[in-house]
This record gives structure tokens, sequence and C-alpha cells, in this order.
């Protein structure tokens, strides 16, 4: 790397995570690095529509690879991509986000450049910006080796973004500063650790009954080895909220299905609930959505909450250790818990004719019947969140904005995930009133390759909206009527199978196609426009009655 720029510098560096596609829009101030990874021979440029869309694929590829690389332009493209990297800090995936602004020269010169206030500032945006990560860095030839090390110990210590940027001049010029080796994974304090881990122990000893509740950030660290073997070492049951969604794969026989407060099903209610003691492994985050309007109930004092960096016990926070060595530690530990309920969960049962109407009852099920093992399944906000409530098969993994919620996600994040990895199968389930916001990037997944099954729900507008309101028909949820199933052909995809279906026989036999070989199939699947899955109207009722919103 001896002569290397700083913008291939910062390529080579990320691609050493490995890192083998950037998502990005070009920009003249980000030429240089542009070029950097165009050059480069294992890093391929993944071009999208917008910046917005390309962010969303690199949160979906971050959370399979466990990082990504986004590079767009200053300010116009930086600011286009914030959602969706504010989203990856939300939700915790490890995008780094490189950025090319105005060479030096202007900058010294205060000069009036495009994609500017015209004011002469260049520090507006950078901001703005760094605020969507949970570290950034300004580089120059002289710092780089040592602020690369720096962002990238401090993104993967928490998967949240890192934002870097870099002037036009100085991305071209030789890097100047010292060799610096990669830092260390941050360690535990010994003496917190073993205080941590010796409360939670004899918190265990002292239980008969205990559960699991894993959590998103078991998936984003990949722990799913490690959570699985203190499962397994202490025979206790798991659920998870919507949020979590098959974090540790489904087919365990210790699942119990998802929790979501006294709306679960009662032996979930009453694994969760009635526990002496409940391990919160990673750090659920008890949202209003994951939690169906905070409907669970579970005693903080039974709770041993172990986050990413701090654990909590009866109260007390055990700062600076890591979760992976708690997990580690207490599963070497652990009693093997004596006469465990287990019982699986119940899958929708099929309901409708081969000739009756799709609903969202008959849905559903056919989705269930349609998963397979190692899937990637990305499911969109609105009515398709529903889709949670599935029991996945053995390894397939679900991945979902639940915190962040910003609609249009999933159709860009699904790019993300099918590059991420070509060899599983990426099944993206969305409303089509979400699709609208991102569907031009479609033509890119036809571009790269990528081969998902896409399932586009057409009930005729925000139907999750619709049911949240008091009255439905609000123009506000009424939408242009897009023929989405001849949208991939109008942007040149080509040999996708696509279907649009109404009744419940018309829906298998397109499923039934999409699963043979290996082809892309695009299915516009029309639902009622006022027919809502039961979970959508619960939520506003129940947020309604506690918050009177
Ligand atoms: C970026 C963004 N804008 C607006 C919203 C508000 N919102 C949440 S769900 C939703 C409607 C989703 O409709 P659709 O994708 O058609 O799904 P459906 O519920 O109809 O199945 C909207 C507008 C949001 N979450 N994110
Ligand atoms: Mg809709």
């Amino acid at each position: 790397m001896a002569s290397s720029t700083v913008a291939e510098y910062v390529v080579e560096r990320l691609s050493k995570l490995g890192i083998t596609d950037c998502f990005g829009v070009p920009g003249d101030f980000a030429f240089p690095l542009n070029d950097a990874i165009e050059d480069h021979p294992s890093v391929n440029w993944l071009g999208t529509s917008n910046e917005l869309n390309a962010s969303y694929a690199a949160d979906g590829y971050a959370r399979i690879r466990g990082c990504s690389m986004l590079c767009t332009t200053y300010a116009v493209g930086e600011l286009s991509a914030l959602c969706g990297v504010m989203g990856a800090k939300a939700e915790r995936s490890a995008i780094f986000h490189v950025v090319g602004m105005p060479s030096m020269r202007y900058q010294h010169l205060r000069k009036k450049l495009h994609h500017t206030l015209g004011d002469g500032v260049f520090q507006n945006f950078i901001n703005i910006s760094s605020q969507a990560a949970c570290v950034h860095a300004i580089l120059t030839p002289d710092n780089c080796t040592y602020e690369m090390e720096r962002v990238i110990a401090t993104a993967l210590a928490n998967r949240q973004p890192a934002y870097i940027i870099v002037a036009e001049d100085l991305a071209k010029m030789p890097v100047t500063g010292p060799t610096i080796q990669p830092f260390p994974e941050p360690t535990s304090d010994a003496e917190e650790l073993k205080a941590a881990v010796d409360a939670i122990v004899s918190k265990l000893e002292a239980a008969d009954t205990g559960a699991i509740l894993p959590a998103f950030t078991i998936q984003r660290f990949a722990l799913q080895p490690e959570v699985t073997a203190l499962i397994e070492a202490s025979g206790l049951p798991y659920a998870t909220t919507s949020m979590d969604k098959a974090c540790i794969s489904e087919s365990h026989p210790n699942f119990l299905g998802p929790y979501a407060g006294k709306f679960s099903e009662p032996h979930v209610v009453e694994a969760i609930e009635g526990a002496d003691v409940v391990l919160n492994v990673g750090g659920v985050l008890f949202t209003d959505f994951s939690t169906a309007g905070f409907a669970h109930t579970i005693d903080p004092h039974k709770m041993v909450t172990i986050s990413v960096d701090h654990t909590e016990v009866e109260g007390r926070v055990y700062t600076n250790v890591r979760m992976r060595d708690v997990i580690a530690e207490i599963t070497k530990r652990v009693k093997k818990f004596n006469g465990v309920q287990l019982q699986r969960p119940t899958p929708a049962a099929k309901v409708g004719g081969p000739n009756d109407p799709i609903t969202a009852e008959s849905l559903y099920p056919h989705y269930q019947q349609f998963l397979r093992p190692n899937d990637i399944v990305v499911l969109e906000t609105g009515t398709s969140a529903s889709a949670g409530g599935l029991v996945f098969p053995e390894g397939a993994v679900c991945h979902n904005q639940t915190l962040w919620g910003s609609i249009g996600w999933a159709t860009g994040a699904a790019l993300g995930t099918a590059v991420a990895d070509r060899s599983r199968r990426t099944v993206l389930i969305t409303g089509e009133g979400s699709h609208q916001l991102t569907a031009n990037e479609l033509g890119n997944y036809g571009r790269h390759g990528v081969k998902p099954v896409i399932f586009v729900l057409n009930n005729e507008g925000f139907a999750v909206e619709r049911a949240l309101e008091v009255y439905p028909d609000w123009i506000y949820n009424d939408l242009a009527p897009w023929d989405y199933h001849t949208v991939p052909a109008a942007m040149g995809c080509k040999d996708w199978f696509t279907a649009k279906v109404r009744t419940n026989g018309e829906l298998e036999a397109a499923m039934n196609k999409a699963a043979e070989g290996d082809s892309t199939a695009y299915i516009e699947i029309v639902g009622g426009k006022h027919d809502y899955p039961p979970g959508a109207k619960l939520l506003h009722t129940r947020l309604a009655e506690l918050y009177g919103i």
C-alpha cells in the first residue's frame, strides 16, 4: 500500500473487511473515490438509482456481511442517503459511508461551488451527516492510516455507520502517514465482567424457571452460535419480538414463537412473563410496534439485560462488559434447567378456496408454505410486517425496520441482501405504497444480476394507515395505480417471471412457478382495500387507548 493514494487506501482497507461491493451514485467531488473503487481488483461498483436506495442496499448488505460500503458525493448525494444511514444507526448496521467533498484549494478560497449554500462554508453538511454515524473522520494523507483504523474499530464495535469524508484533491495524494495495525476488538473490564457474570449466575441458580429473549444485535454481531450454545446449555426456551425475529433459527426445538406481550400465544406469555428470570440477550428494544403497543409485562427485577457494552442485573449496571464475553462466560457456568416446558408456535392454518379472492387471512399461510431453509426474508413496514408472524424454516433469517420504519427501505435493502449472498434466496415482501418510494431500483436488480422473489401487495393504497384511521378513506392514503407487474420489464429486467394474482389458486400457481429454478420472480398480489391483518388494527386501538393519539 506504500504508494497508494488516500482514495485507494480507503477502498483497499475496507476491502480487507470482506466488502466486495460498494453501493452509490458518483459525483465530481467523489470521482477519486469512484475511480479507486472501479480500479480495485476485488470491489465492485454497484450503481443505484439514487443515494437513498444505495443507503438501504448498504444496510441490507451489512446485515448479511457484517459491514458495507456506500459512496456518495458532497451534500446532494450524502444528504439523499441520510434517512437510510440514520436508520442503519438506529438498527445497528455498520455502513461505511464514504463521501467526496470539494478540493481544499477551493475550500481555502471559500469559492461559491455547486452543491453548497453559496456561503463558502464547507462544514455545513459534515455536521449533519456525522449525526447519522457513530464515528466520523475527515481524512488527509497524513491522518488516514490512523483515522481509518479508528473509524473501523468504532463502527464494528457498535455495528453502526461510520462517516468518512475526503476532499477531492487530498483523495488523489499519496498516503504519508505511518503504517498502523488494525485496532483490537474492545475487551471487557475483567472485574466488571466477573461481577456481572457472578450476579447473573446466582440469579439463575435461585430460579426454578427461566426464558431467553434474544435480540437483533445477536444477528448483527454474528453471535448466533454462542447464543444457541447458551440456549442448549441452559435448556431454556426462547421467544423473539418482531424486531428480533429469526435472529436465532426458528427451527430450534426451544423456540416458543413470537413475543408481543399479552397478545402472544398463551404458552409464550406464560413462559416469558411467568419466568423467575428472563435473559434479555443482546438488549431487546421493547418498542411500541414490537410489543403491540407496550403490551409486555416483564418484572424488571426478573430481567437480566445483556447489552452490547453493558449488562444490567437487579438495577445494577456493569459497564464496559462486552456482550460476547458475558454470553460466553454464563454459558460455561449456567445450570441446566429441569422440567422446561417446550411448545412450538402454531402456524396459521390455510383458509379460502382456490377461486376465492386473496385476503389478509389467506395470504400469510401461503407465504408460510413458500419459505424454504436459509431464505433471507426482507419485510417492509406496513401490513407486510405481519409476515413476521410466520414460523421460519431452518436457517431462514428476517430483516425488517421495526424501529426506524422508513417505507421503501425493504425494496432497497433486499438488493443489498441479494448482492451480499448470491447463494441464498432473498424474498422481499412489500406493500405497493412503500414500493413506490424505491421501485426505481428494480432496474438495478436486473443490471446487477440478482435473483430475488418479490411479492408486492397491491391493496389500493396505504392500508396500514387506513387501519389506523377512524375514517379510512382520506385521499392521502391513495396512490397512483401502477401496473406493478409490468414495471420490471419496463426497467430492463429481462427474463423475469412476473404475474398479477387475484385468487388463492392464482397465488399458489405463481408461487410454485417462482419456486422453480433460480429465475427472478415478481408477483403482484391484488388484495382488498380495507382488508387488514388483525395486528394492524390492534396496534392502533392499543396506542389510542394508552396515549390517546
Ligand atoms: C419514509 C416514510 N414515509 C411515511 C411513512 C408513514 N407510513 C407508514 S406505513 C405507510 C403505508 C404503507 O403502505 P403500503 O406499503 O402500501 O403497505 P400496506 O399497509 O398497504 O400493505 C406509510 C405511508 C413511513 N413510515 N416512512
Ligand atoms: Mg398498500
